[in-house]
């Protein structure tokens, strides 16, 4: 695993204009947020963090790496500052190798997986310190899912790692690489992804609405434009992304980071061109905190109940002790299935060894007690010859 350390920016993204609130609540939640990206090879993901760090988390360098972008082979850590007036967020982008690639694409989202547990693993045990001082805190807030611009549906391999991140953190999924979607395409395509994440009951990170401030009165002009930004964001879902690093100017004489067509520029921060505007907003203004608050109240309470064998109480027997290894719990897993399965043939091996072992040392012990005891028998008869030897001896003094 490697991690990159990134200069401070300061491009603004709306994160100071919280509620006052919102902005505590974040503030005092650990300041910082994780996100995540993964999918298929090739599909944009490191573009898309380099576009989100050139647009937002602005830093000296033109890029983190010089040179083209190489195909991602380890996860990769960067960290950034984001700050807007006085308010700072300590942001982690994860980049992770894309999946698909093999013939036996078989689990090739358990890297993603074990690195998202691993995380809630370690904060649960750090909690459990008797001072509890929290240093190393890497729990994902949201995983970007990229979904292959197929115009298709999705494969069974995006609906098997989908399930398996909804179930462990915030799952926003995304289309990747949408510039190459007509309109017309993209929006059938977008109906087809959302109507198979409802078939198949995947849970995705949707904003949440308080349709009561709307129904008992209440909605001042600031939380009815909320919730309608609220209702957009989730129109729009899956999010049609576009990445891209360089510059061009548009037909308004304006720079924008674009993608350029003979036909003219896509442009990244245009909101009738991509959703990239919109999943930037939801990340890291408008949903930061829904997404940091149920991660920990949420997934994190999740994994630490299952961890503790305290989920609910007909599961109590299947209480595993604290210091049990992580992964050692999802035994529903087919791969900790074979794993366990290969630990506990091992561990019959390794008992039946010792057993043949005590065994032969304990003949051995039988074996030497004999030698001895016949060792015994020859000294006492010599004793008692040397005995009657002093006795006929002192007879014949006599
Ligand atoms: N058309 C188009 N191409 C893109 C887009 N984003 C990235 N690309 C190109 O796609 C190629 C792969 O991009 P990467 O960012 O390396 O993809 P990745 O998902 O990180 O790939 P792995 O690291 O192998 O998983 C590069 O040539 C990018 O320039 C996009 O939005 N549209
Ligand atoms: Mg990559």
């Amino acid at each position: 695993m490697s991690t990159a350390a990134v200069a401070v920016p300061t491009n603004s993204v709306g994160i100071s204009n919280l509620p006052n609130q919102r902005y505590k609540i974040v503030n005092e939640k650990g300041d910082h947020f994780t996100i995540m990206v993964c999918g298929e090879s090739g599909l944009g993901k490191t573009t898309f963090i380099n576009t989100l760090f050139q647009t937002t988390l602005k830093h000296q360098e033109p890029r983190r790496n010089n040179g083209p972008i190489k195909k991602t082979i380890d996860i990769d850590i960067t960290r950034a500052v984001l700050e807007e007036k006085n308010f700072k967020l300590r942001v982690n982008v994860i980049d992770t190798p894309g999946f698909g690639d093999n013939v036996n694409n078989n689990k090739s989202w358990q890297r993603i997986i074990d690195f998202i547990d691993d995380q809630h693993d370690s904060y649960m045990r750090q909690e459990q310190q008797p001072f509890r001082k929290i240093k190393f805190d890497l729990r994902v807030h949201a995983v970007l899912y990229f979904i292959k611009p197929t115009g298709h549906g999705l494969k069974p391999l995006d609906i098997e790692t989908m399930k398996k991140i909804s179930t462990r953190a915030n799952l926003i999924p995304v289309i990747a690489k949408t510039d190459t979607l007509t309109q017309q395409e993209l929006s059938t395509f977008k109906l087809r992804i959302r109507q198979v994440i409802e078939t198949q009951e995947i849970r995705i990170f949707t904003p949440p609405i308080d349709e009561s401030i709307l129904s008992n009165g209440s909605a001042t002009e600031d939380n009815s434009a909320a919730i309608e930004h609220a209702r957009q964001l989730i129109e729009s879902m899956p999010f049609a992304i576009v990445g891209s690093e360089e510059r061009f100017t548009n037909d308004k004489g304006v720079q924008v980071i674009a993608r350029k067509y003979p036909w003219g520029l896509v442009e990244i921060e245009n909101d009738s061109h991509c959703d990239f505007r919109k999943l930037r907003s939801l990340l890291l203004r408008t949903n930061l905190l829904d997404l940091i608050l149920s991660t920990e109240e949420v997934h994190y309470e999740a994994y630490r109940a299952l961890r503790l064998g305290n989920s609910n109480e007909e599961n109590k027997d299947s209480s595993i002790p604290i210091n049990t290894p992580a992964r050692k719990l999802l035994s529903s897993n087919p791969h900790f299935k074979e794993e366990e399965n290969a630990l506990k043939k091992y561990f019959t091996e390794q008992v039946k060894a010792e057993e043949q072992r005590f065994r032969q040392w304990e003949q051995n012990i039988v074996n030497e007690r004999v030698r001895l005891n016949n060792d015994l028998e020859d000294i006492q008869s010599k004793v008692k010859k040397l005995e009657e030897q002093v006795k006929n001896l002192q007879l014949k003094k006599r």
